[in-house]
């Protein structure tokens, strides 16, 4: 969008789902480039509402109830809480937190489906779907289990089977089983409403490839969901949580949880306007934090329905179709409202080498990072924007937390401005001294600083935020430099009206650091906002050589970071292993002993002891291994589901423990002749079973 257009911004953060906590993995991927970004517009005087509140509906969070025994309402009270307070902990400036089980949002839900039913926009099918008797209710597909069709292994879920990589459907699945009850669900016919997303193709395909300018890997996913065609989706849910459908013969049903959520943006924002206008907001309230204070201006339509509003998403990547395929369908069937600008969203975060899971505890919770690291909101800001996943995955790990502490915000930065404060302390009572003679040396330093706050812009305005936080530390490293150059410690015996100008100079690099800094590191920018004592300046200000006049009296200098310790961090690694320890051992015990058999038939498996004589993937599969074994009986080929876990060339000559009267069966046109018996755990890691000690091929297991 053209640059001069813009009146205001509506900026938005994915909503979380408020079943768990909130992590390391959303705070870089989502919540602080949107937060930085805003912050930026804000310190350019710019129009902007930042809007974002928890997502409270939706099959996972009725599901999270029934496992706790609480009900939904108590789930989503708990942590809409516990995340409203990480964000407000760490400095997220949303202008509103808002929450999808609020009465405005079930009233601008509601209204927007009503208007695209009565537009006749939706199509109504019947279709068969599994149903718990038990529990009553239906089932998504994530929670039936049964044996997977293709590869047979036994605990495939409904949507996917994780041994083969297939994507399935519920009704596919042998032996389905609820993971509600634990019952064999049945099939129940059930009416819902669709939005037929192939009418919107070719308006969807046009705003995309106006796009082009979007970020490779978003720009790319559009592309492909709509090289690959359209489909009807359905809008509605049997469920009991969550908006009501607002028609007579909908009994039972709710809205789908994606159909409702990104109205969340919309009611979040009308909830600013008319709780504002009716002056009743209430800062310590548990419901809502608004960070702006007073009556906001204008009108919640201003921010959605004008052209000249730039609305721009910041979300993680598995949520780019909803917001740049499903939302602007849902938008443009409705009418009236105006598409997002830009969806910059990011890959995701990994730690310490692996997927972050919420379930297997692998993660850092803001909460407790904020209890381990008292007052270091900054030090986390400022490590996950250096490492966000902008381009492609990235880890996260605390030796690398520990190293950009120590080396760039304690070396570099807190280093910089320390020297500059204690310094002006020690020569001139912390008074700011004159600039006298500049040098062609103090000029190139100046020019550099000069230039800075253009470069770090552009890369915001293209949410490039980690080039824009290099380009920020530079100019500390430009600081750094000039001081190490001058030397004004040795100079100050010989000169001091050099030293004036030196300092003069360097402190004029720290008041434009609080600018440049104060959208990536707030906490740091407010710290040095004291220790200058002054009020802030707007950021067509940074870069200027009068932020502080001569005489303007410094308060007395305070660290900015302090080191990080081995200990420190060999803790963190510590408690994630014990986490990852104790989640295999609660799951261990967790998982019940299957039915009694009887001897026959446990004789009636062949199992003999072989050893691993060639390995190779299957060709278009992720996980398949074609092993070919020497069972001392033979040399036979076995098709296994263990490529995550195993490189062919590292188990060669493995000994292994193989079922050889499993009946031959074809998978992805390999004909395996048997099975390798693995242990697993709870983490899904896998290892083999074999004799602990060697034993001649074709020995027998019994
Ligand atoms: N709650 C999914 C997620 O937390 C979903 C985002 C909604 S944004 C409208 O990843
Ligand atoms: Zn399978």
């Amino acid at each position: 969008m053209d640059n001069s257009k813009i009146k205001r911004y509506t900026v938005t953060a994915a909503l979380p789902y408020t079943n768990g906590p909130v992590h390391i993995g959303h705070l870089a991927g989502v919540y602080l480039p949107a937060d930085t970004y805003v912050r930026f517009l804000r310190a350019n005087n710019r129009d902007v509402k930042f809007i974002c509140g928890s997502d409270e509906n939706g099959v996972p969070i009725t599901l999270k109830a029934k496992r706790e025994g609480v009900s939904p309402q108590e789930v989503v009270d708990k942590y809409h809480k516990i995340i409203g307070d990480s964000f407000r902990d760490f400095g997220v400036s949303f202008d509103i937190y808002h929450r999808t089980s609020s009465q405005m949002h079930h009233q601008t839900a509601s209204d927007f489906f009503e208007t695209l039913y009565n537009k006749g926009v939706f199509t109504e099918e019947v279709t068969e779907q599994y149903y718990d008797e038990k529990a009553q209710t239906f089932l998504a597909d994530r929670y039936i289990t049964g044996t997977c069709p293709k590869c047979g292994f036994e605990n495939a879920y409904g949507d996917q089977c994780e041994n083969c990589g297939s994507t399935l459907n519920a009704t596919d699945l042998i032996n389905p089983k609820s993971t509600l009850s634990g019952e064999p669900p049945v099939r129940k016919e059930t009416k819902n409403w669709f939005l037929p997303l192939e009418k919107y193709e070719d308006q969807l395909r046009t705003y995309i490839e106006n796009h082009k300018e979007w970020k490779p890997n978003v720009y790319g996913q559009c592309q492909s969901w709509l090289n690959a065609g359209l489909q009807p989706r359905a809008m509605t849910r049997d469920l009991d949580w969550g908006v009501k459908v607002p028609l007579k013969d909908a009994a039972g049903k709710v809205l789908y949880v994606w159909f409702d959520a990104p109205i969340g943006y919309i009611s979040a924002t009308r909830e600013l306007f008319e709780y504002a206008r009716l002056d009743v907001w209430n800062p310590k309230s548990e419901e809502y934090y608004i960070n702006q204070n007073g009556v906001q201006k204008g009108n919640w339509e201003d921010y959605w329905k004008d052209d000249s509003t730039k609305l721009v998403h910041f979300i993680g990547k598995d949520n780019i179709v909803f917001h740049c395929i499903i939302f602007p369908a849902m938008l443009m069937a409705h009418g009236g409202y105006t598409l997002a600008d830009n969806v910059p969203a990011n890959e995701f975060l990994n730690l310490e080498g692996q997927k972050i899971s919420t379930s297997k505890n692998w993660a850092v919770w803001l909460n407790e990072y904020l209890v381990e690291f008292k007052d270091k909101q900054d030090v986390l800001r400022y490590v996950l924007t250096a490492t966000a996943p902008e381009t492609k995955d990235n880890d996260f790990t605390w030796k690398d937390f520990q190293a950009r502490n120590n080396n760039e915000l304690v070396a570099v930065f807190g280093n910089f401005v320390n020297r500059v404060v204690v310094l002006t302390h020690k020569y001139f009572g912390g008074k700011v001294p004159m600039l006298m003679d500049v040098t062609p040396e103090d000029q190139l330093v100046i020019d550099e600083l000069a230039a800075a706050p253009a470069k770090i812009s552009a890369s915001i305005e293209q949410y490039r935020f980690r080039e824009a936080l290099t380009e920020v530390m530079n100019v500390a490293r430009i600081g750094n430099k000039y001081l190490a150059e001058t030397e004004p410690w040795k100079v100050i015996k010989t000169d001091e009206d050099r030293v004036r100008t030196i300092l003069n100079i360097s402190l004029q690099i720290v008041a434009s650091l609080e600018i440049l800094v104060e959208p990536f590191l707030p906490f740091t920018a407010d710290k040095l906002m004291k220790m200058l004592s002054y009020g802030g300046h707007q950021w067509e200000d940074a870069g200027k050589m009068n932020l502080l006049v001569r005489g303007h009296q410094l308060n007395e200098p305070v660290l900015l970071f302090e080191k990080i310790e081995d200990s420190e961090v060999e803790a963190q690694i510590d408690k994630l292993n014990k986490s990852k320890d104790d989640n295999i051992k609660a799951n261990t015990i967790a998982t019940p002993a299957k039915e009694n058999i009887d001897f026959e038939q446990f004789s009636a498996m062949d199992i003999r002891v072989a050893t691993i004589i060639a390995a190779e993937k299957v060709e278009k599969t992720k996980k398949l291994l074609k092993l070919t074994l020497d069972t001392g009986i033979d040399e036979r080929t076995v098709v296994s589901g263990i490529a995550e876990y195993f490189k062919p060339e590292d188990i060669i000559g493995k000994q292994v423990s193989v079922l050889v009267n499993l009946a031959p069966r074809e998978i992805k046109g390999v004909v395996s002749q048997g099975m390798i018996l693995m242990s697993e755990n709870a983490n899904g890691e896998l290892t083999f079973v074999a004799p602990i000690e060697n034993h001649n091929n074709g020995s027998i297991v019994r």
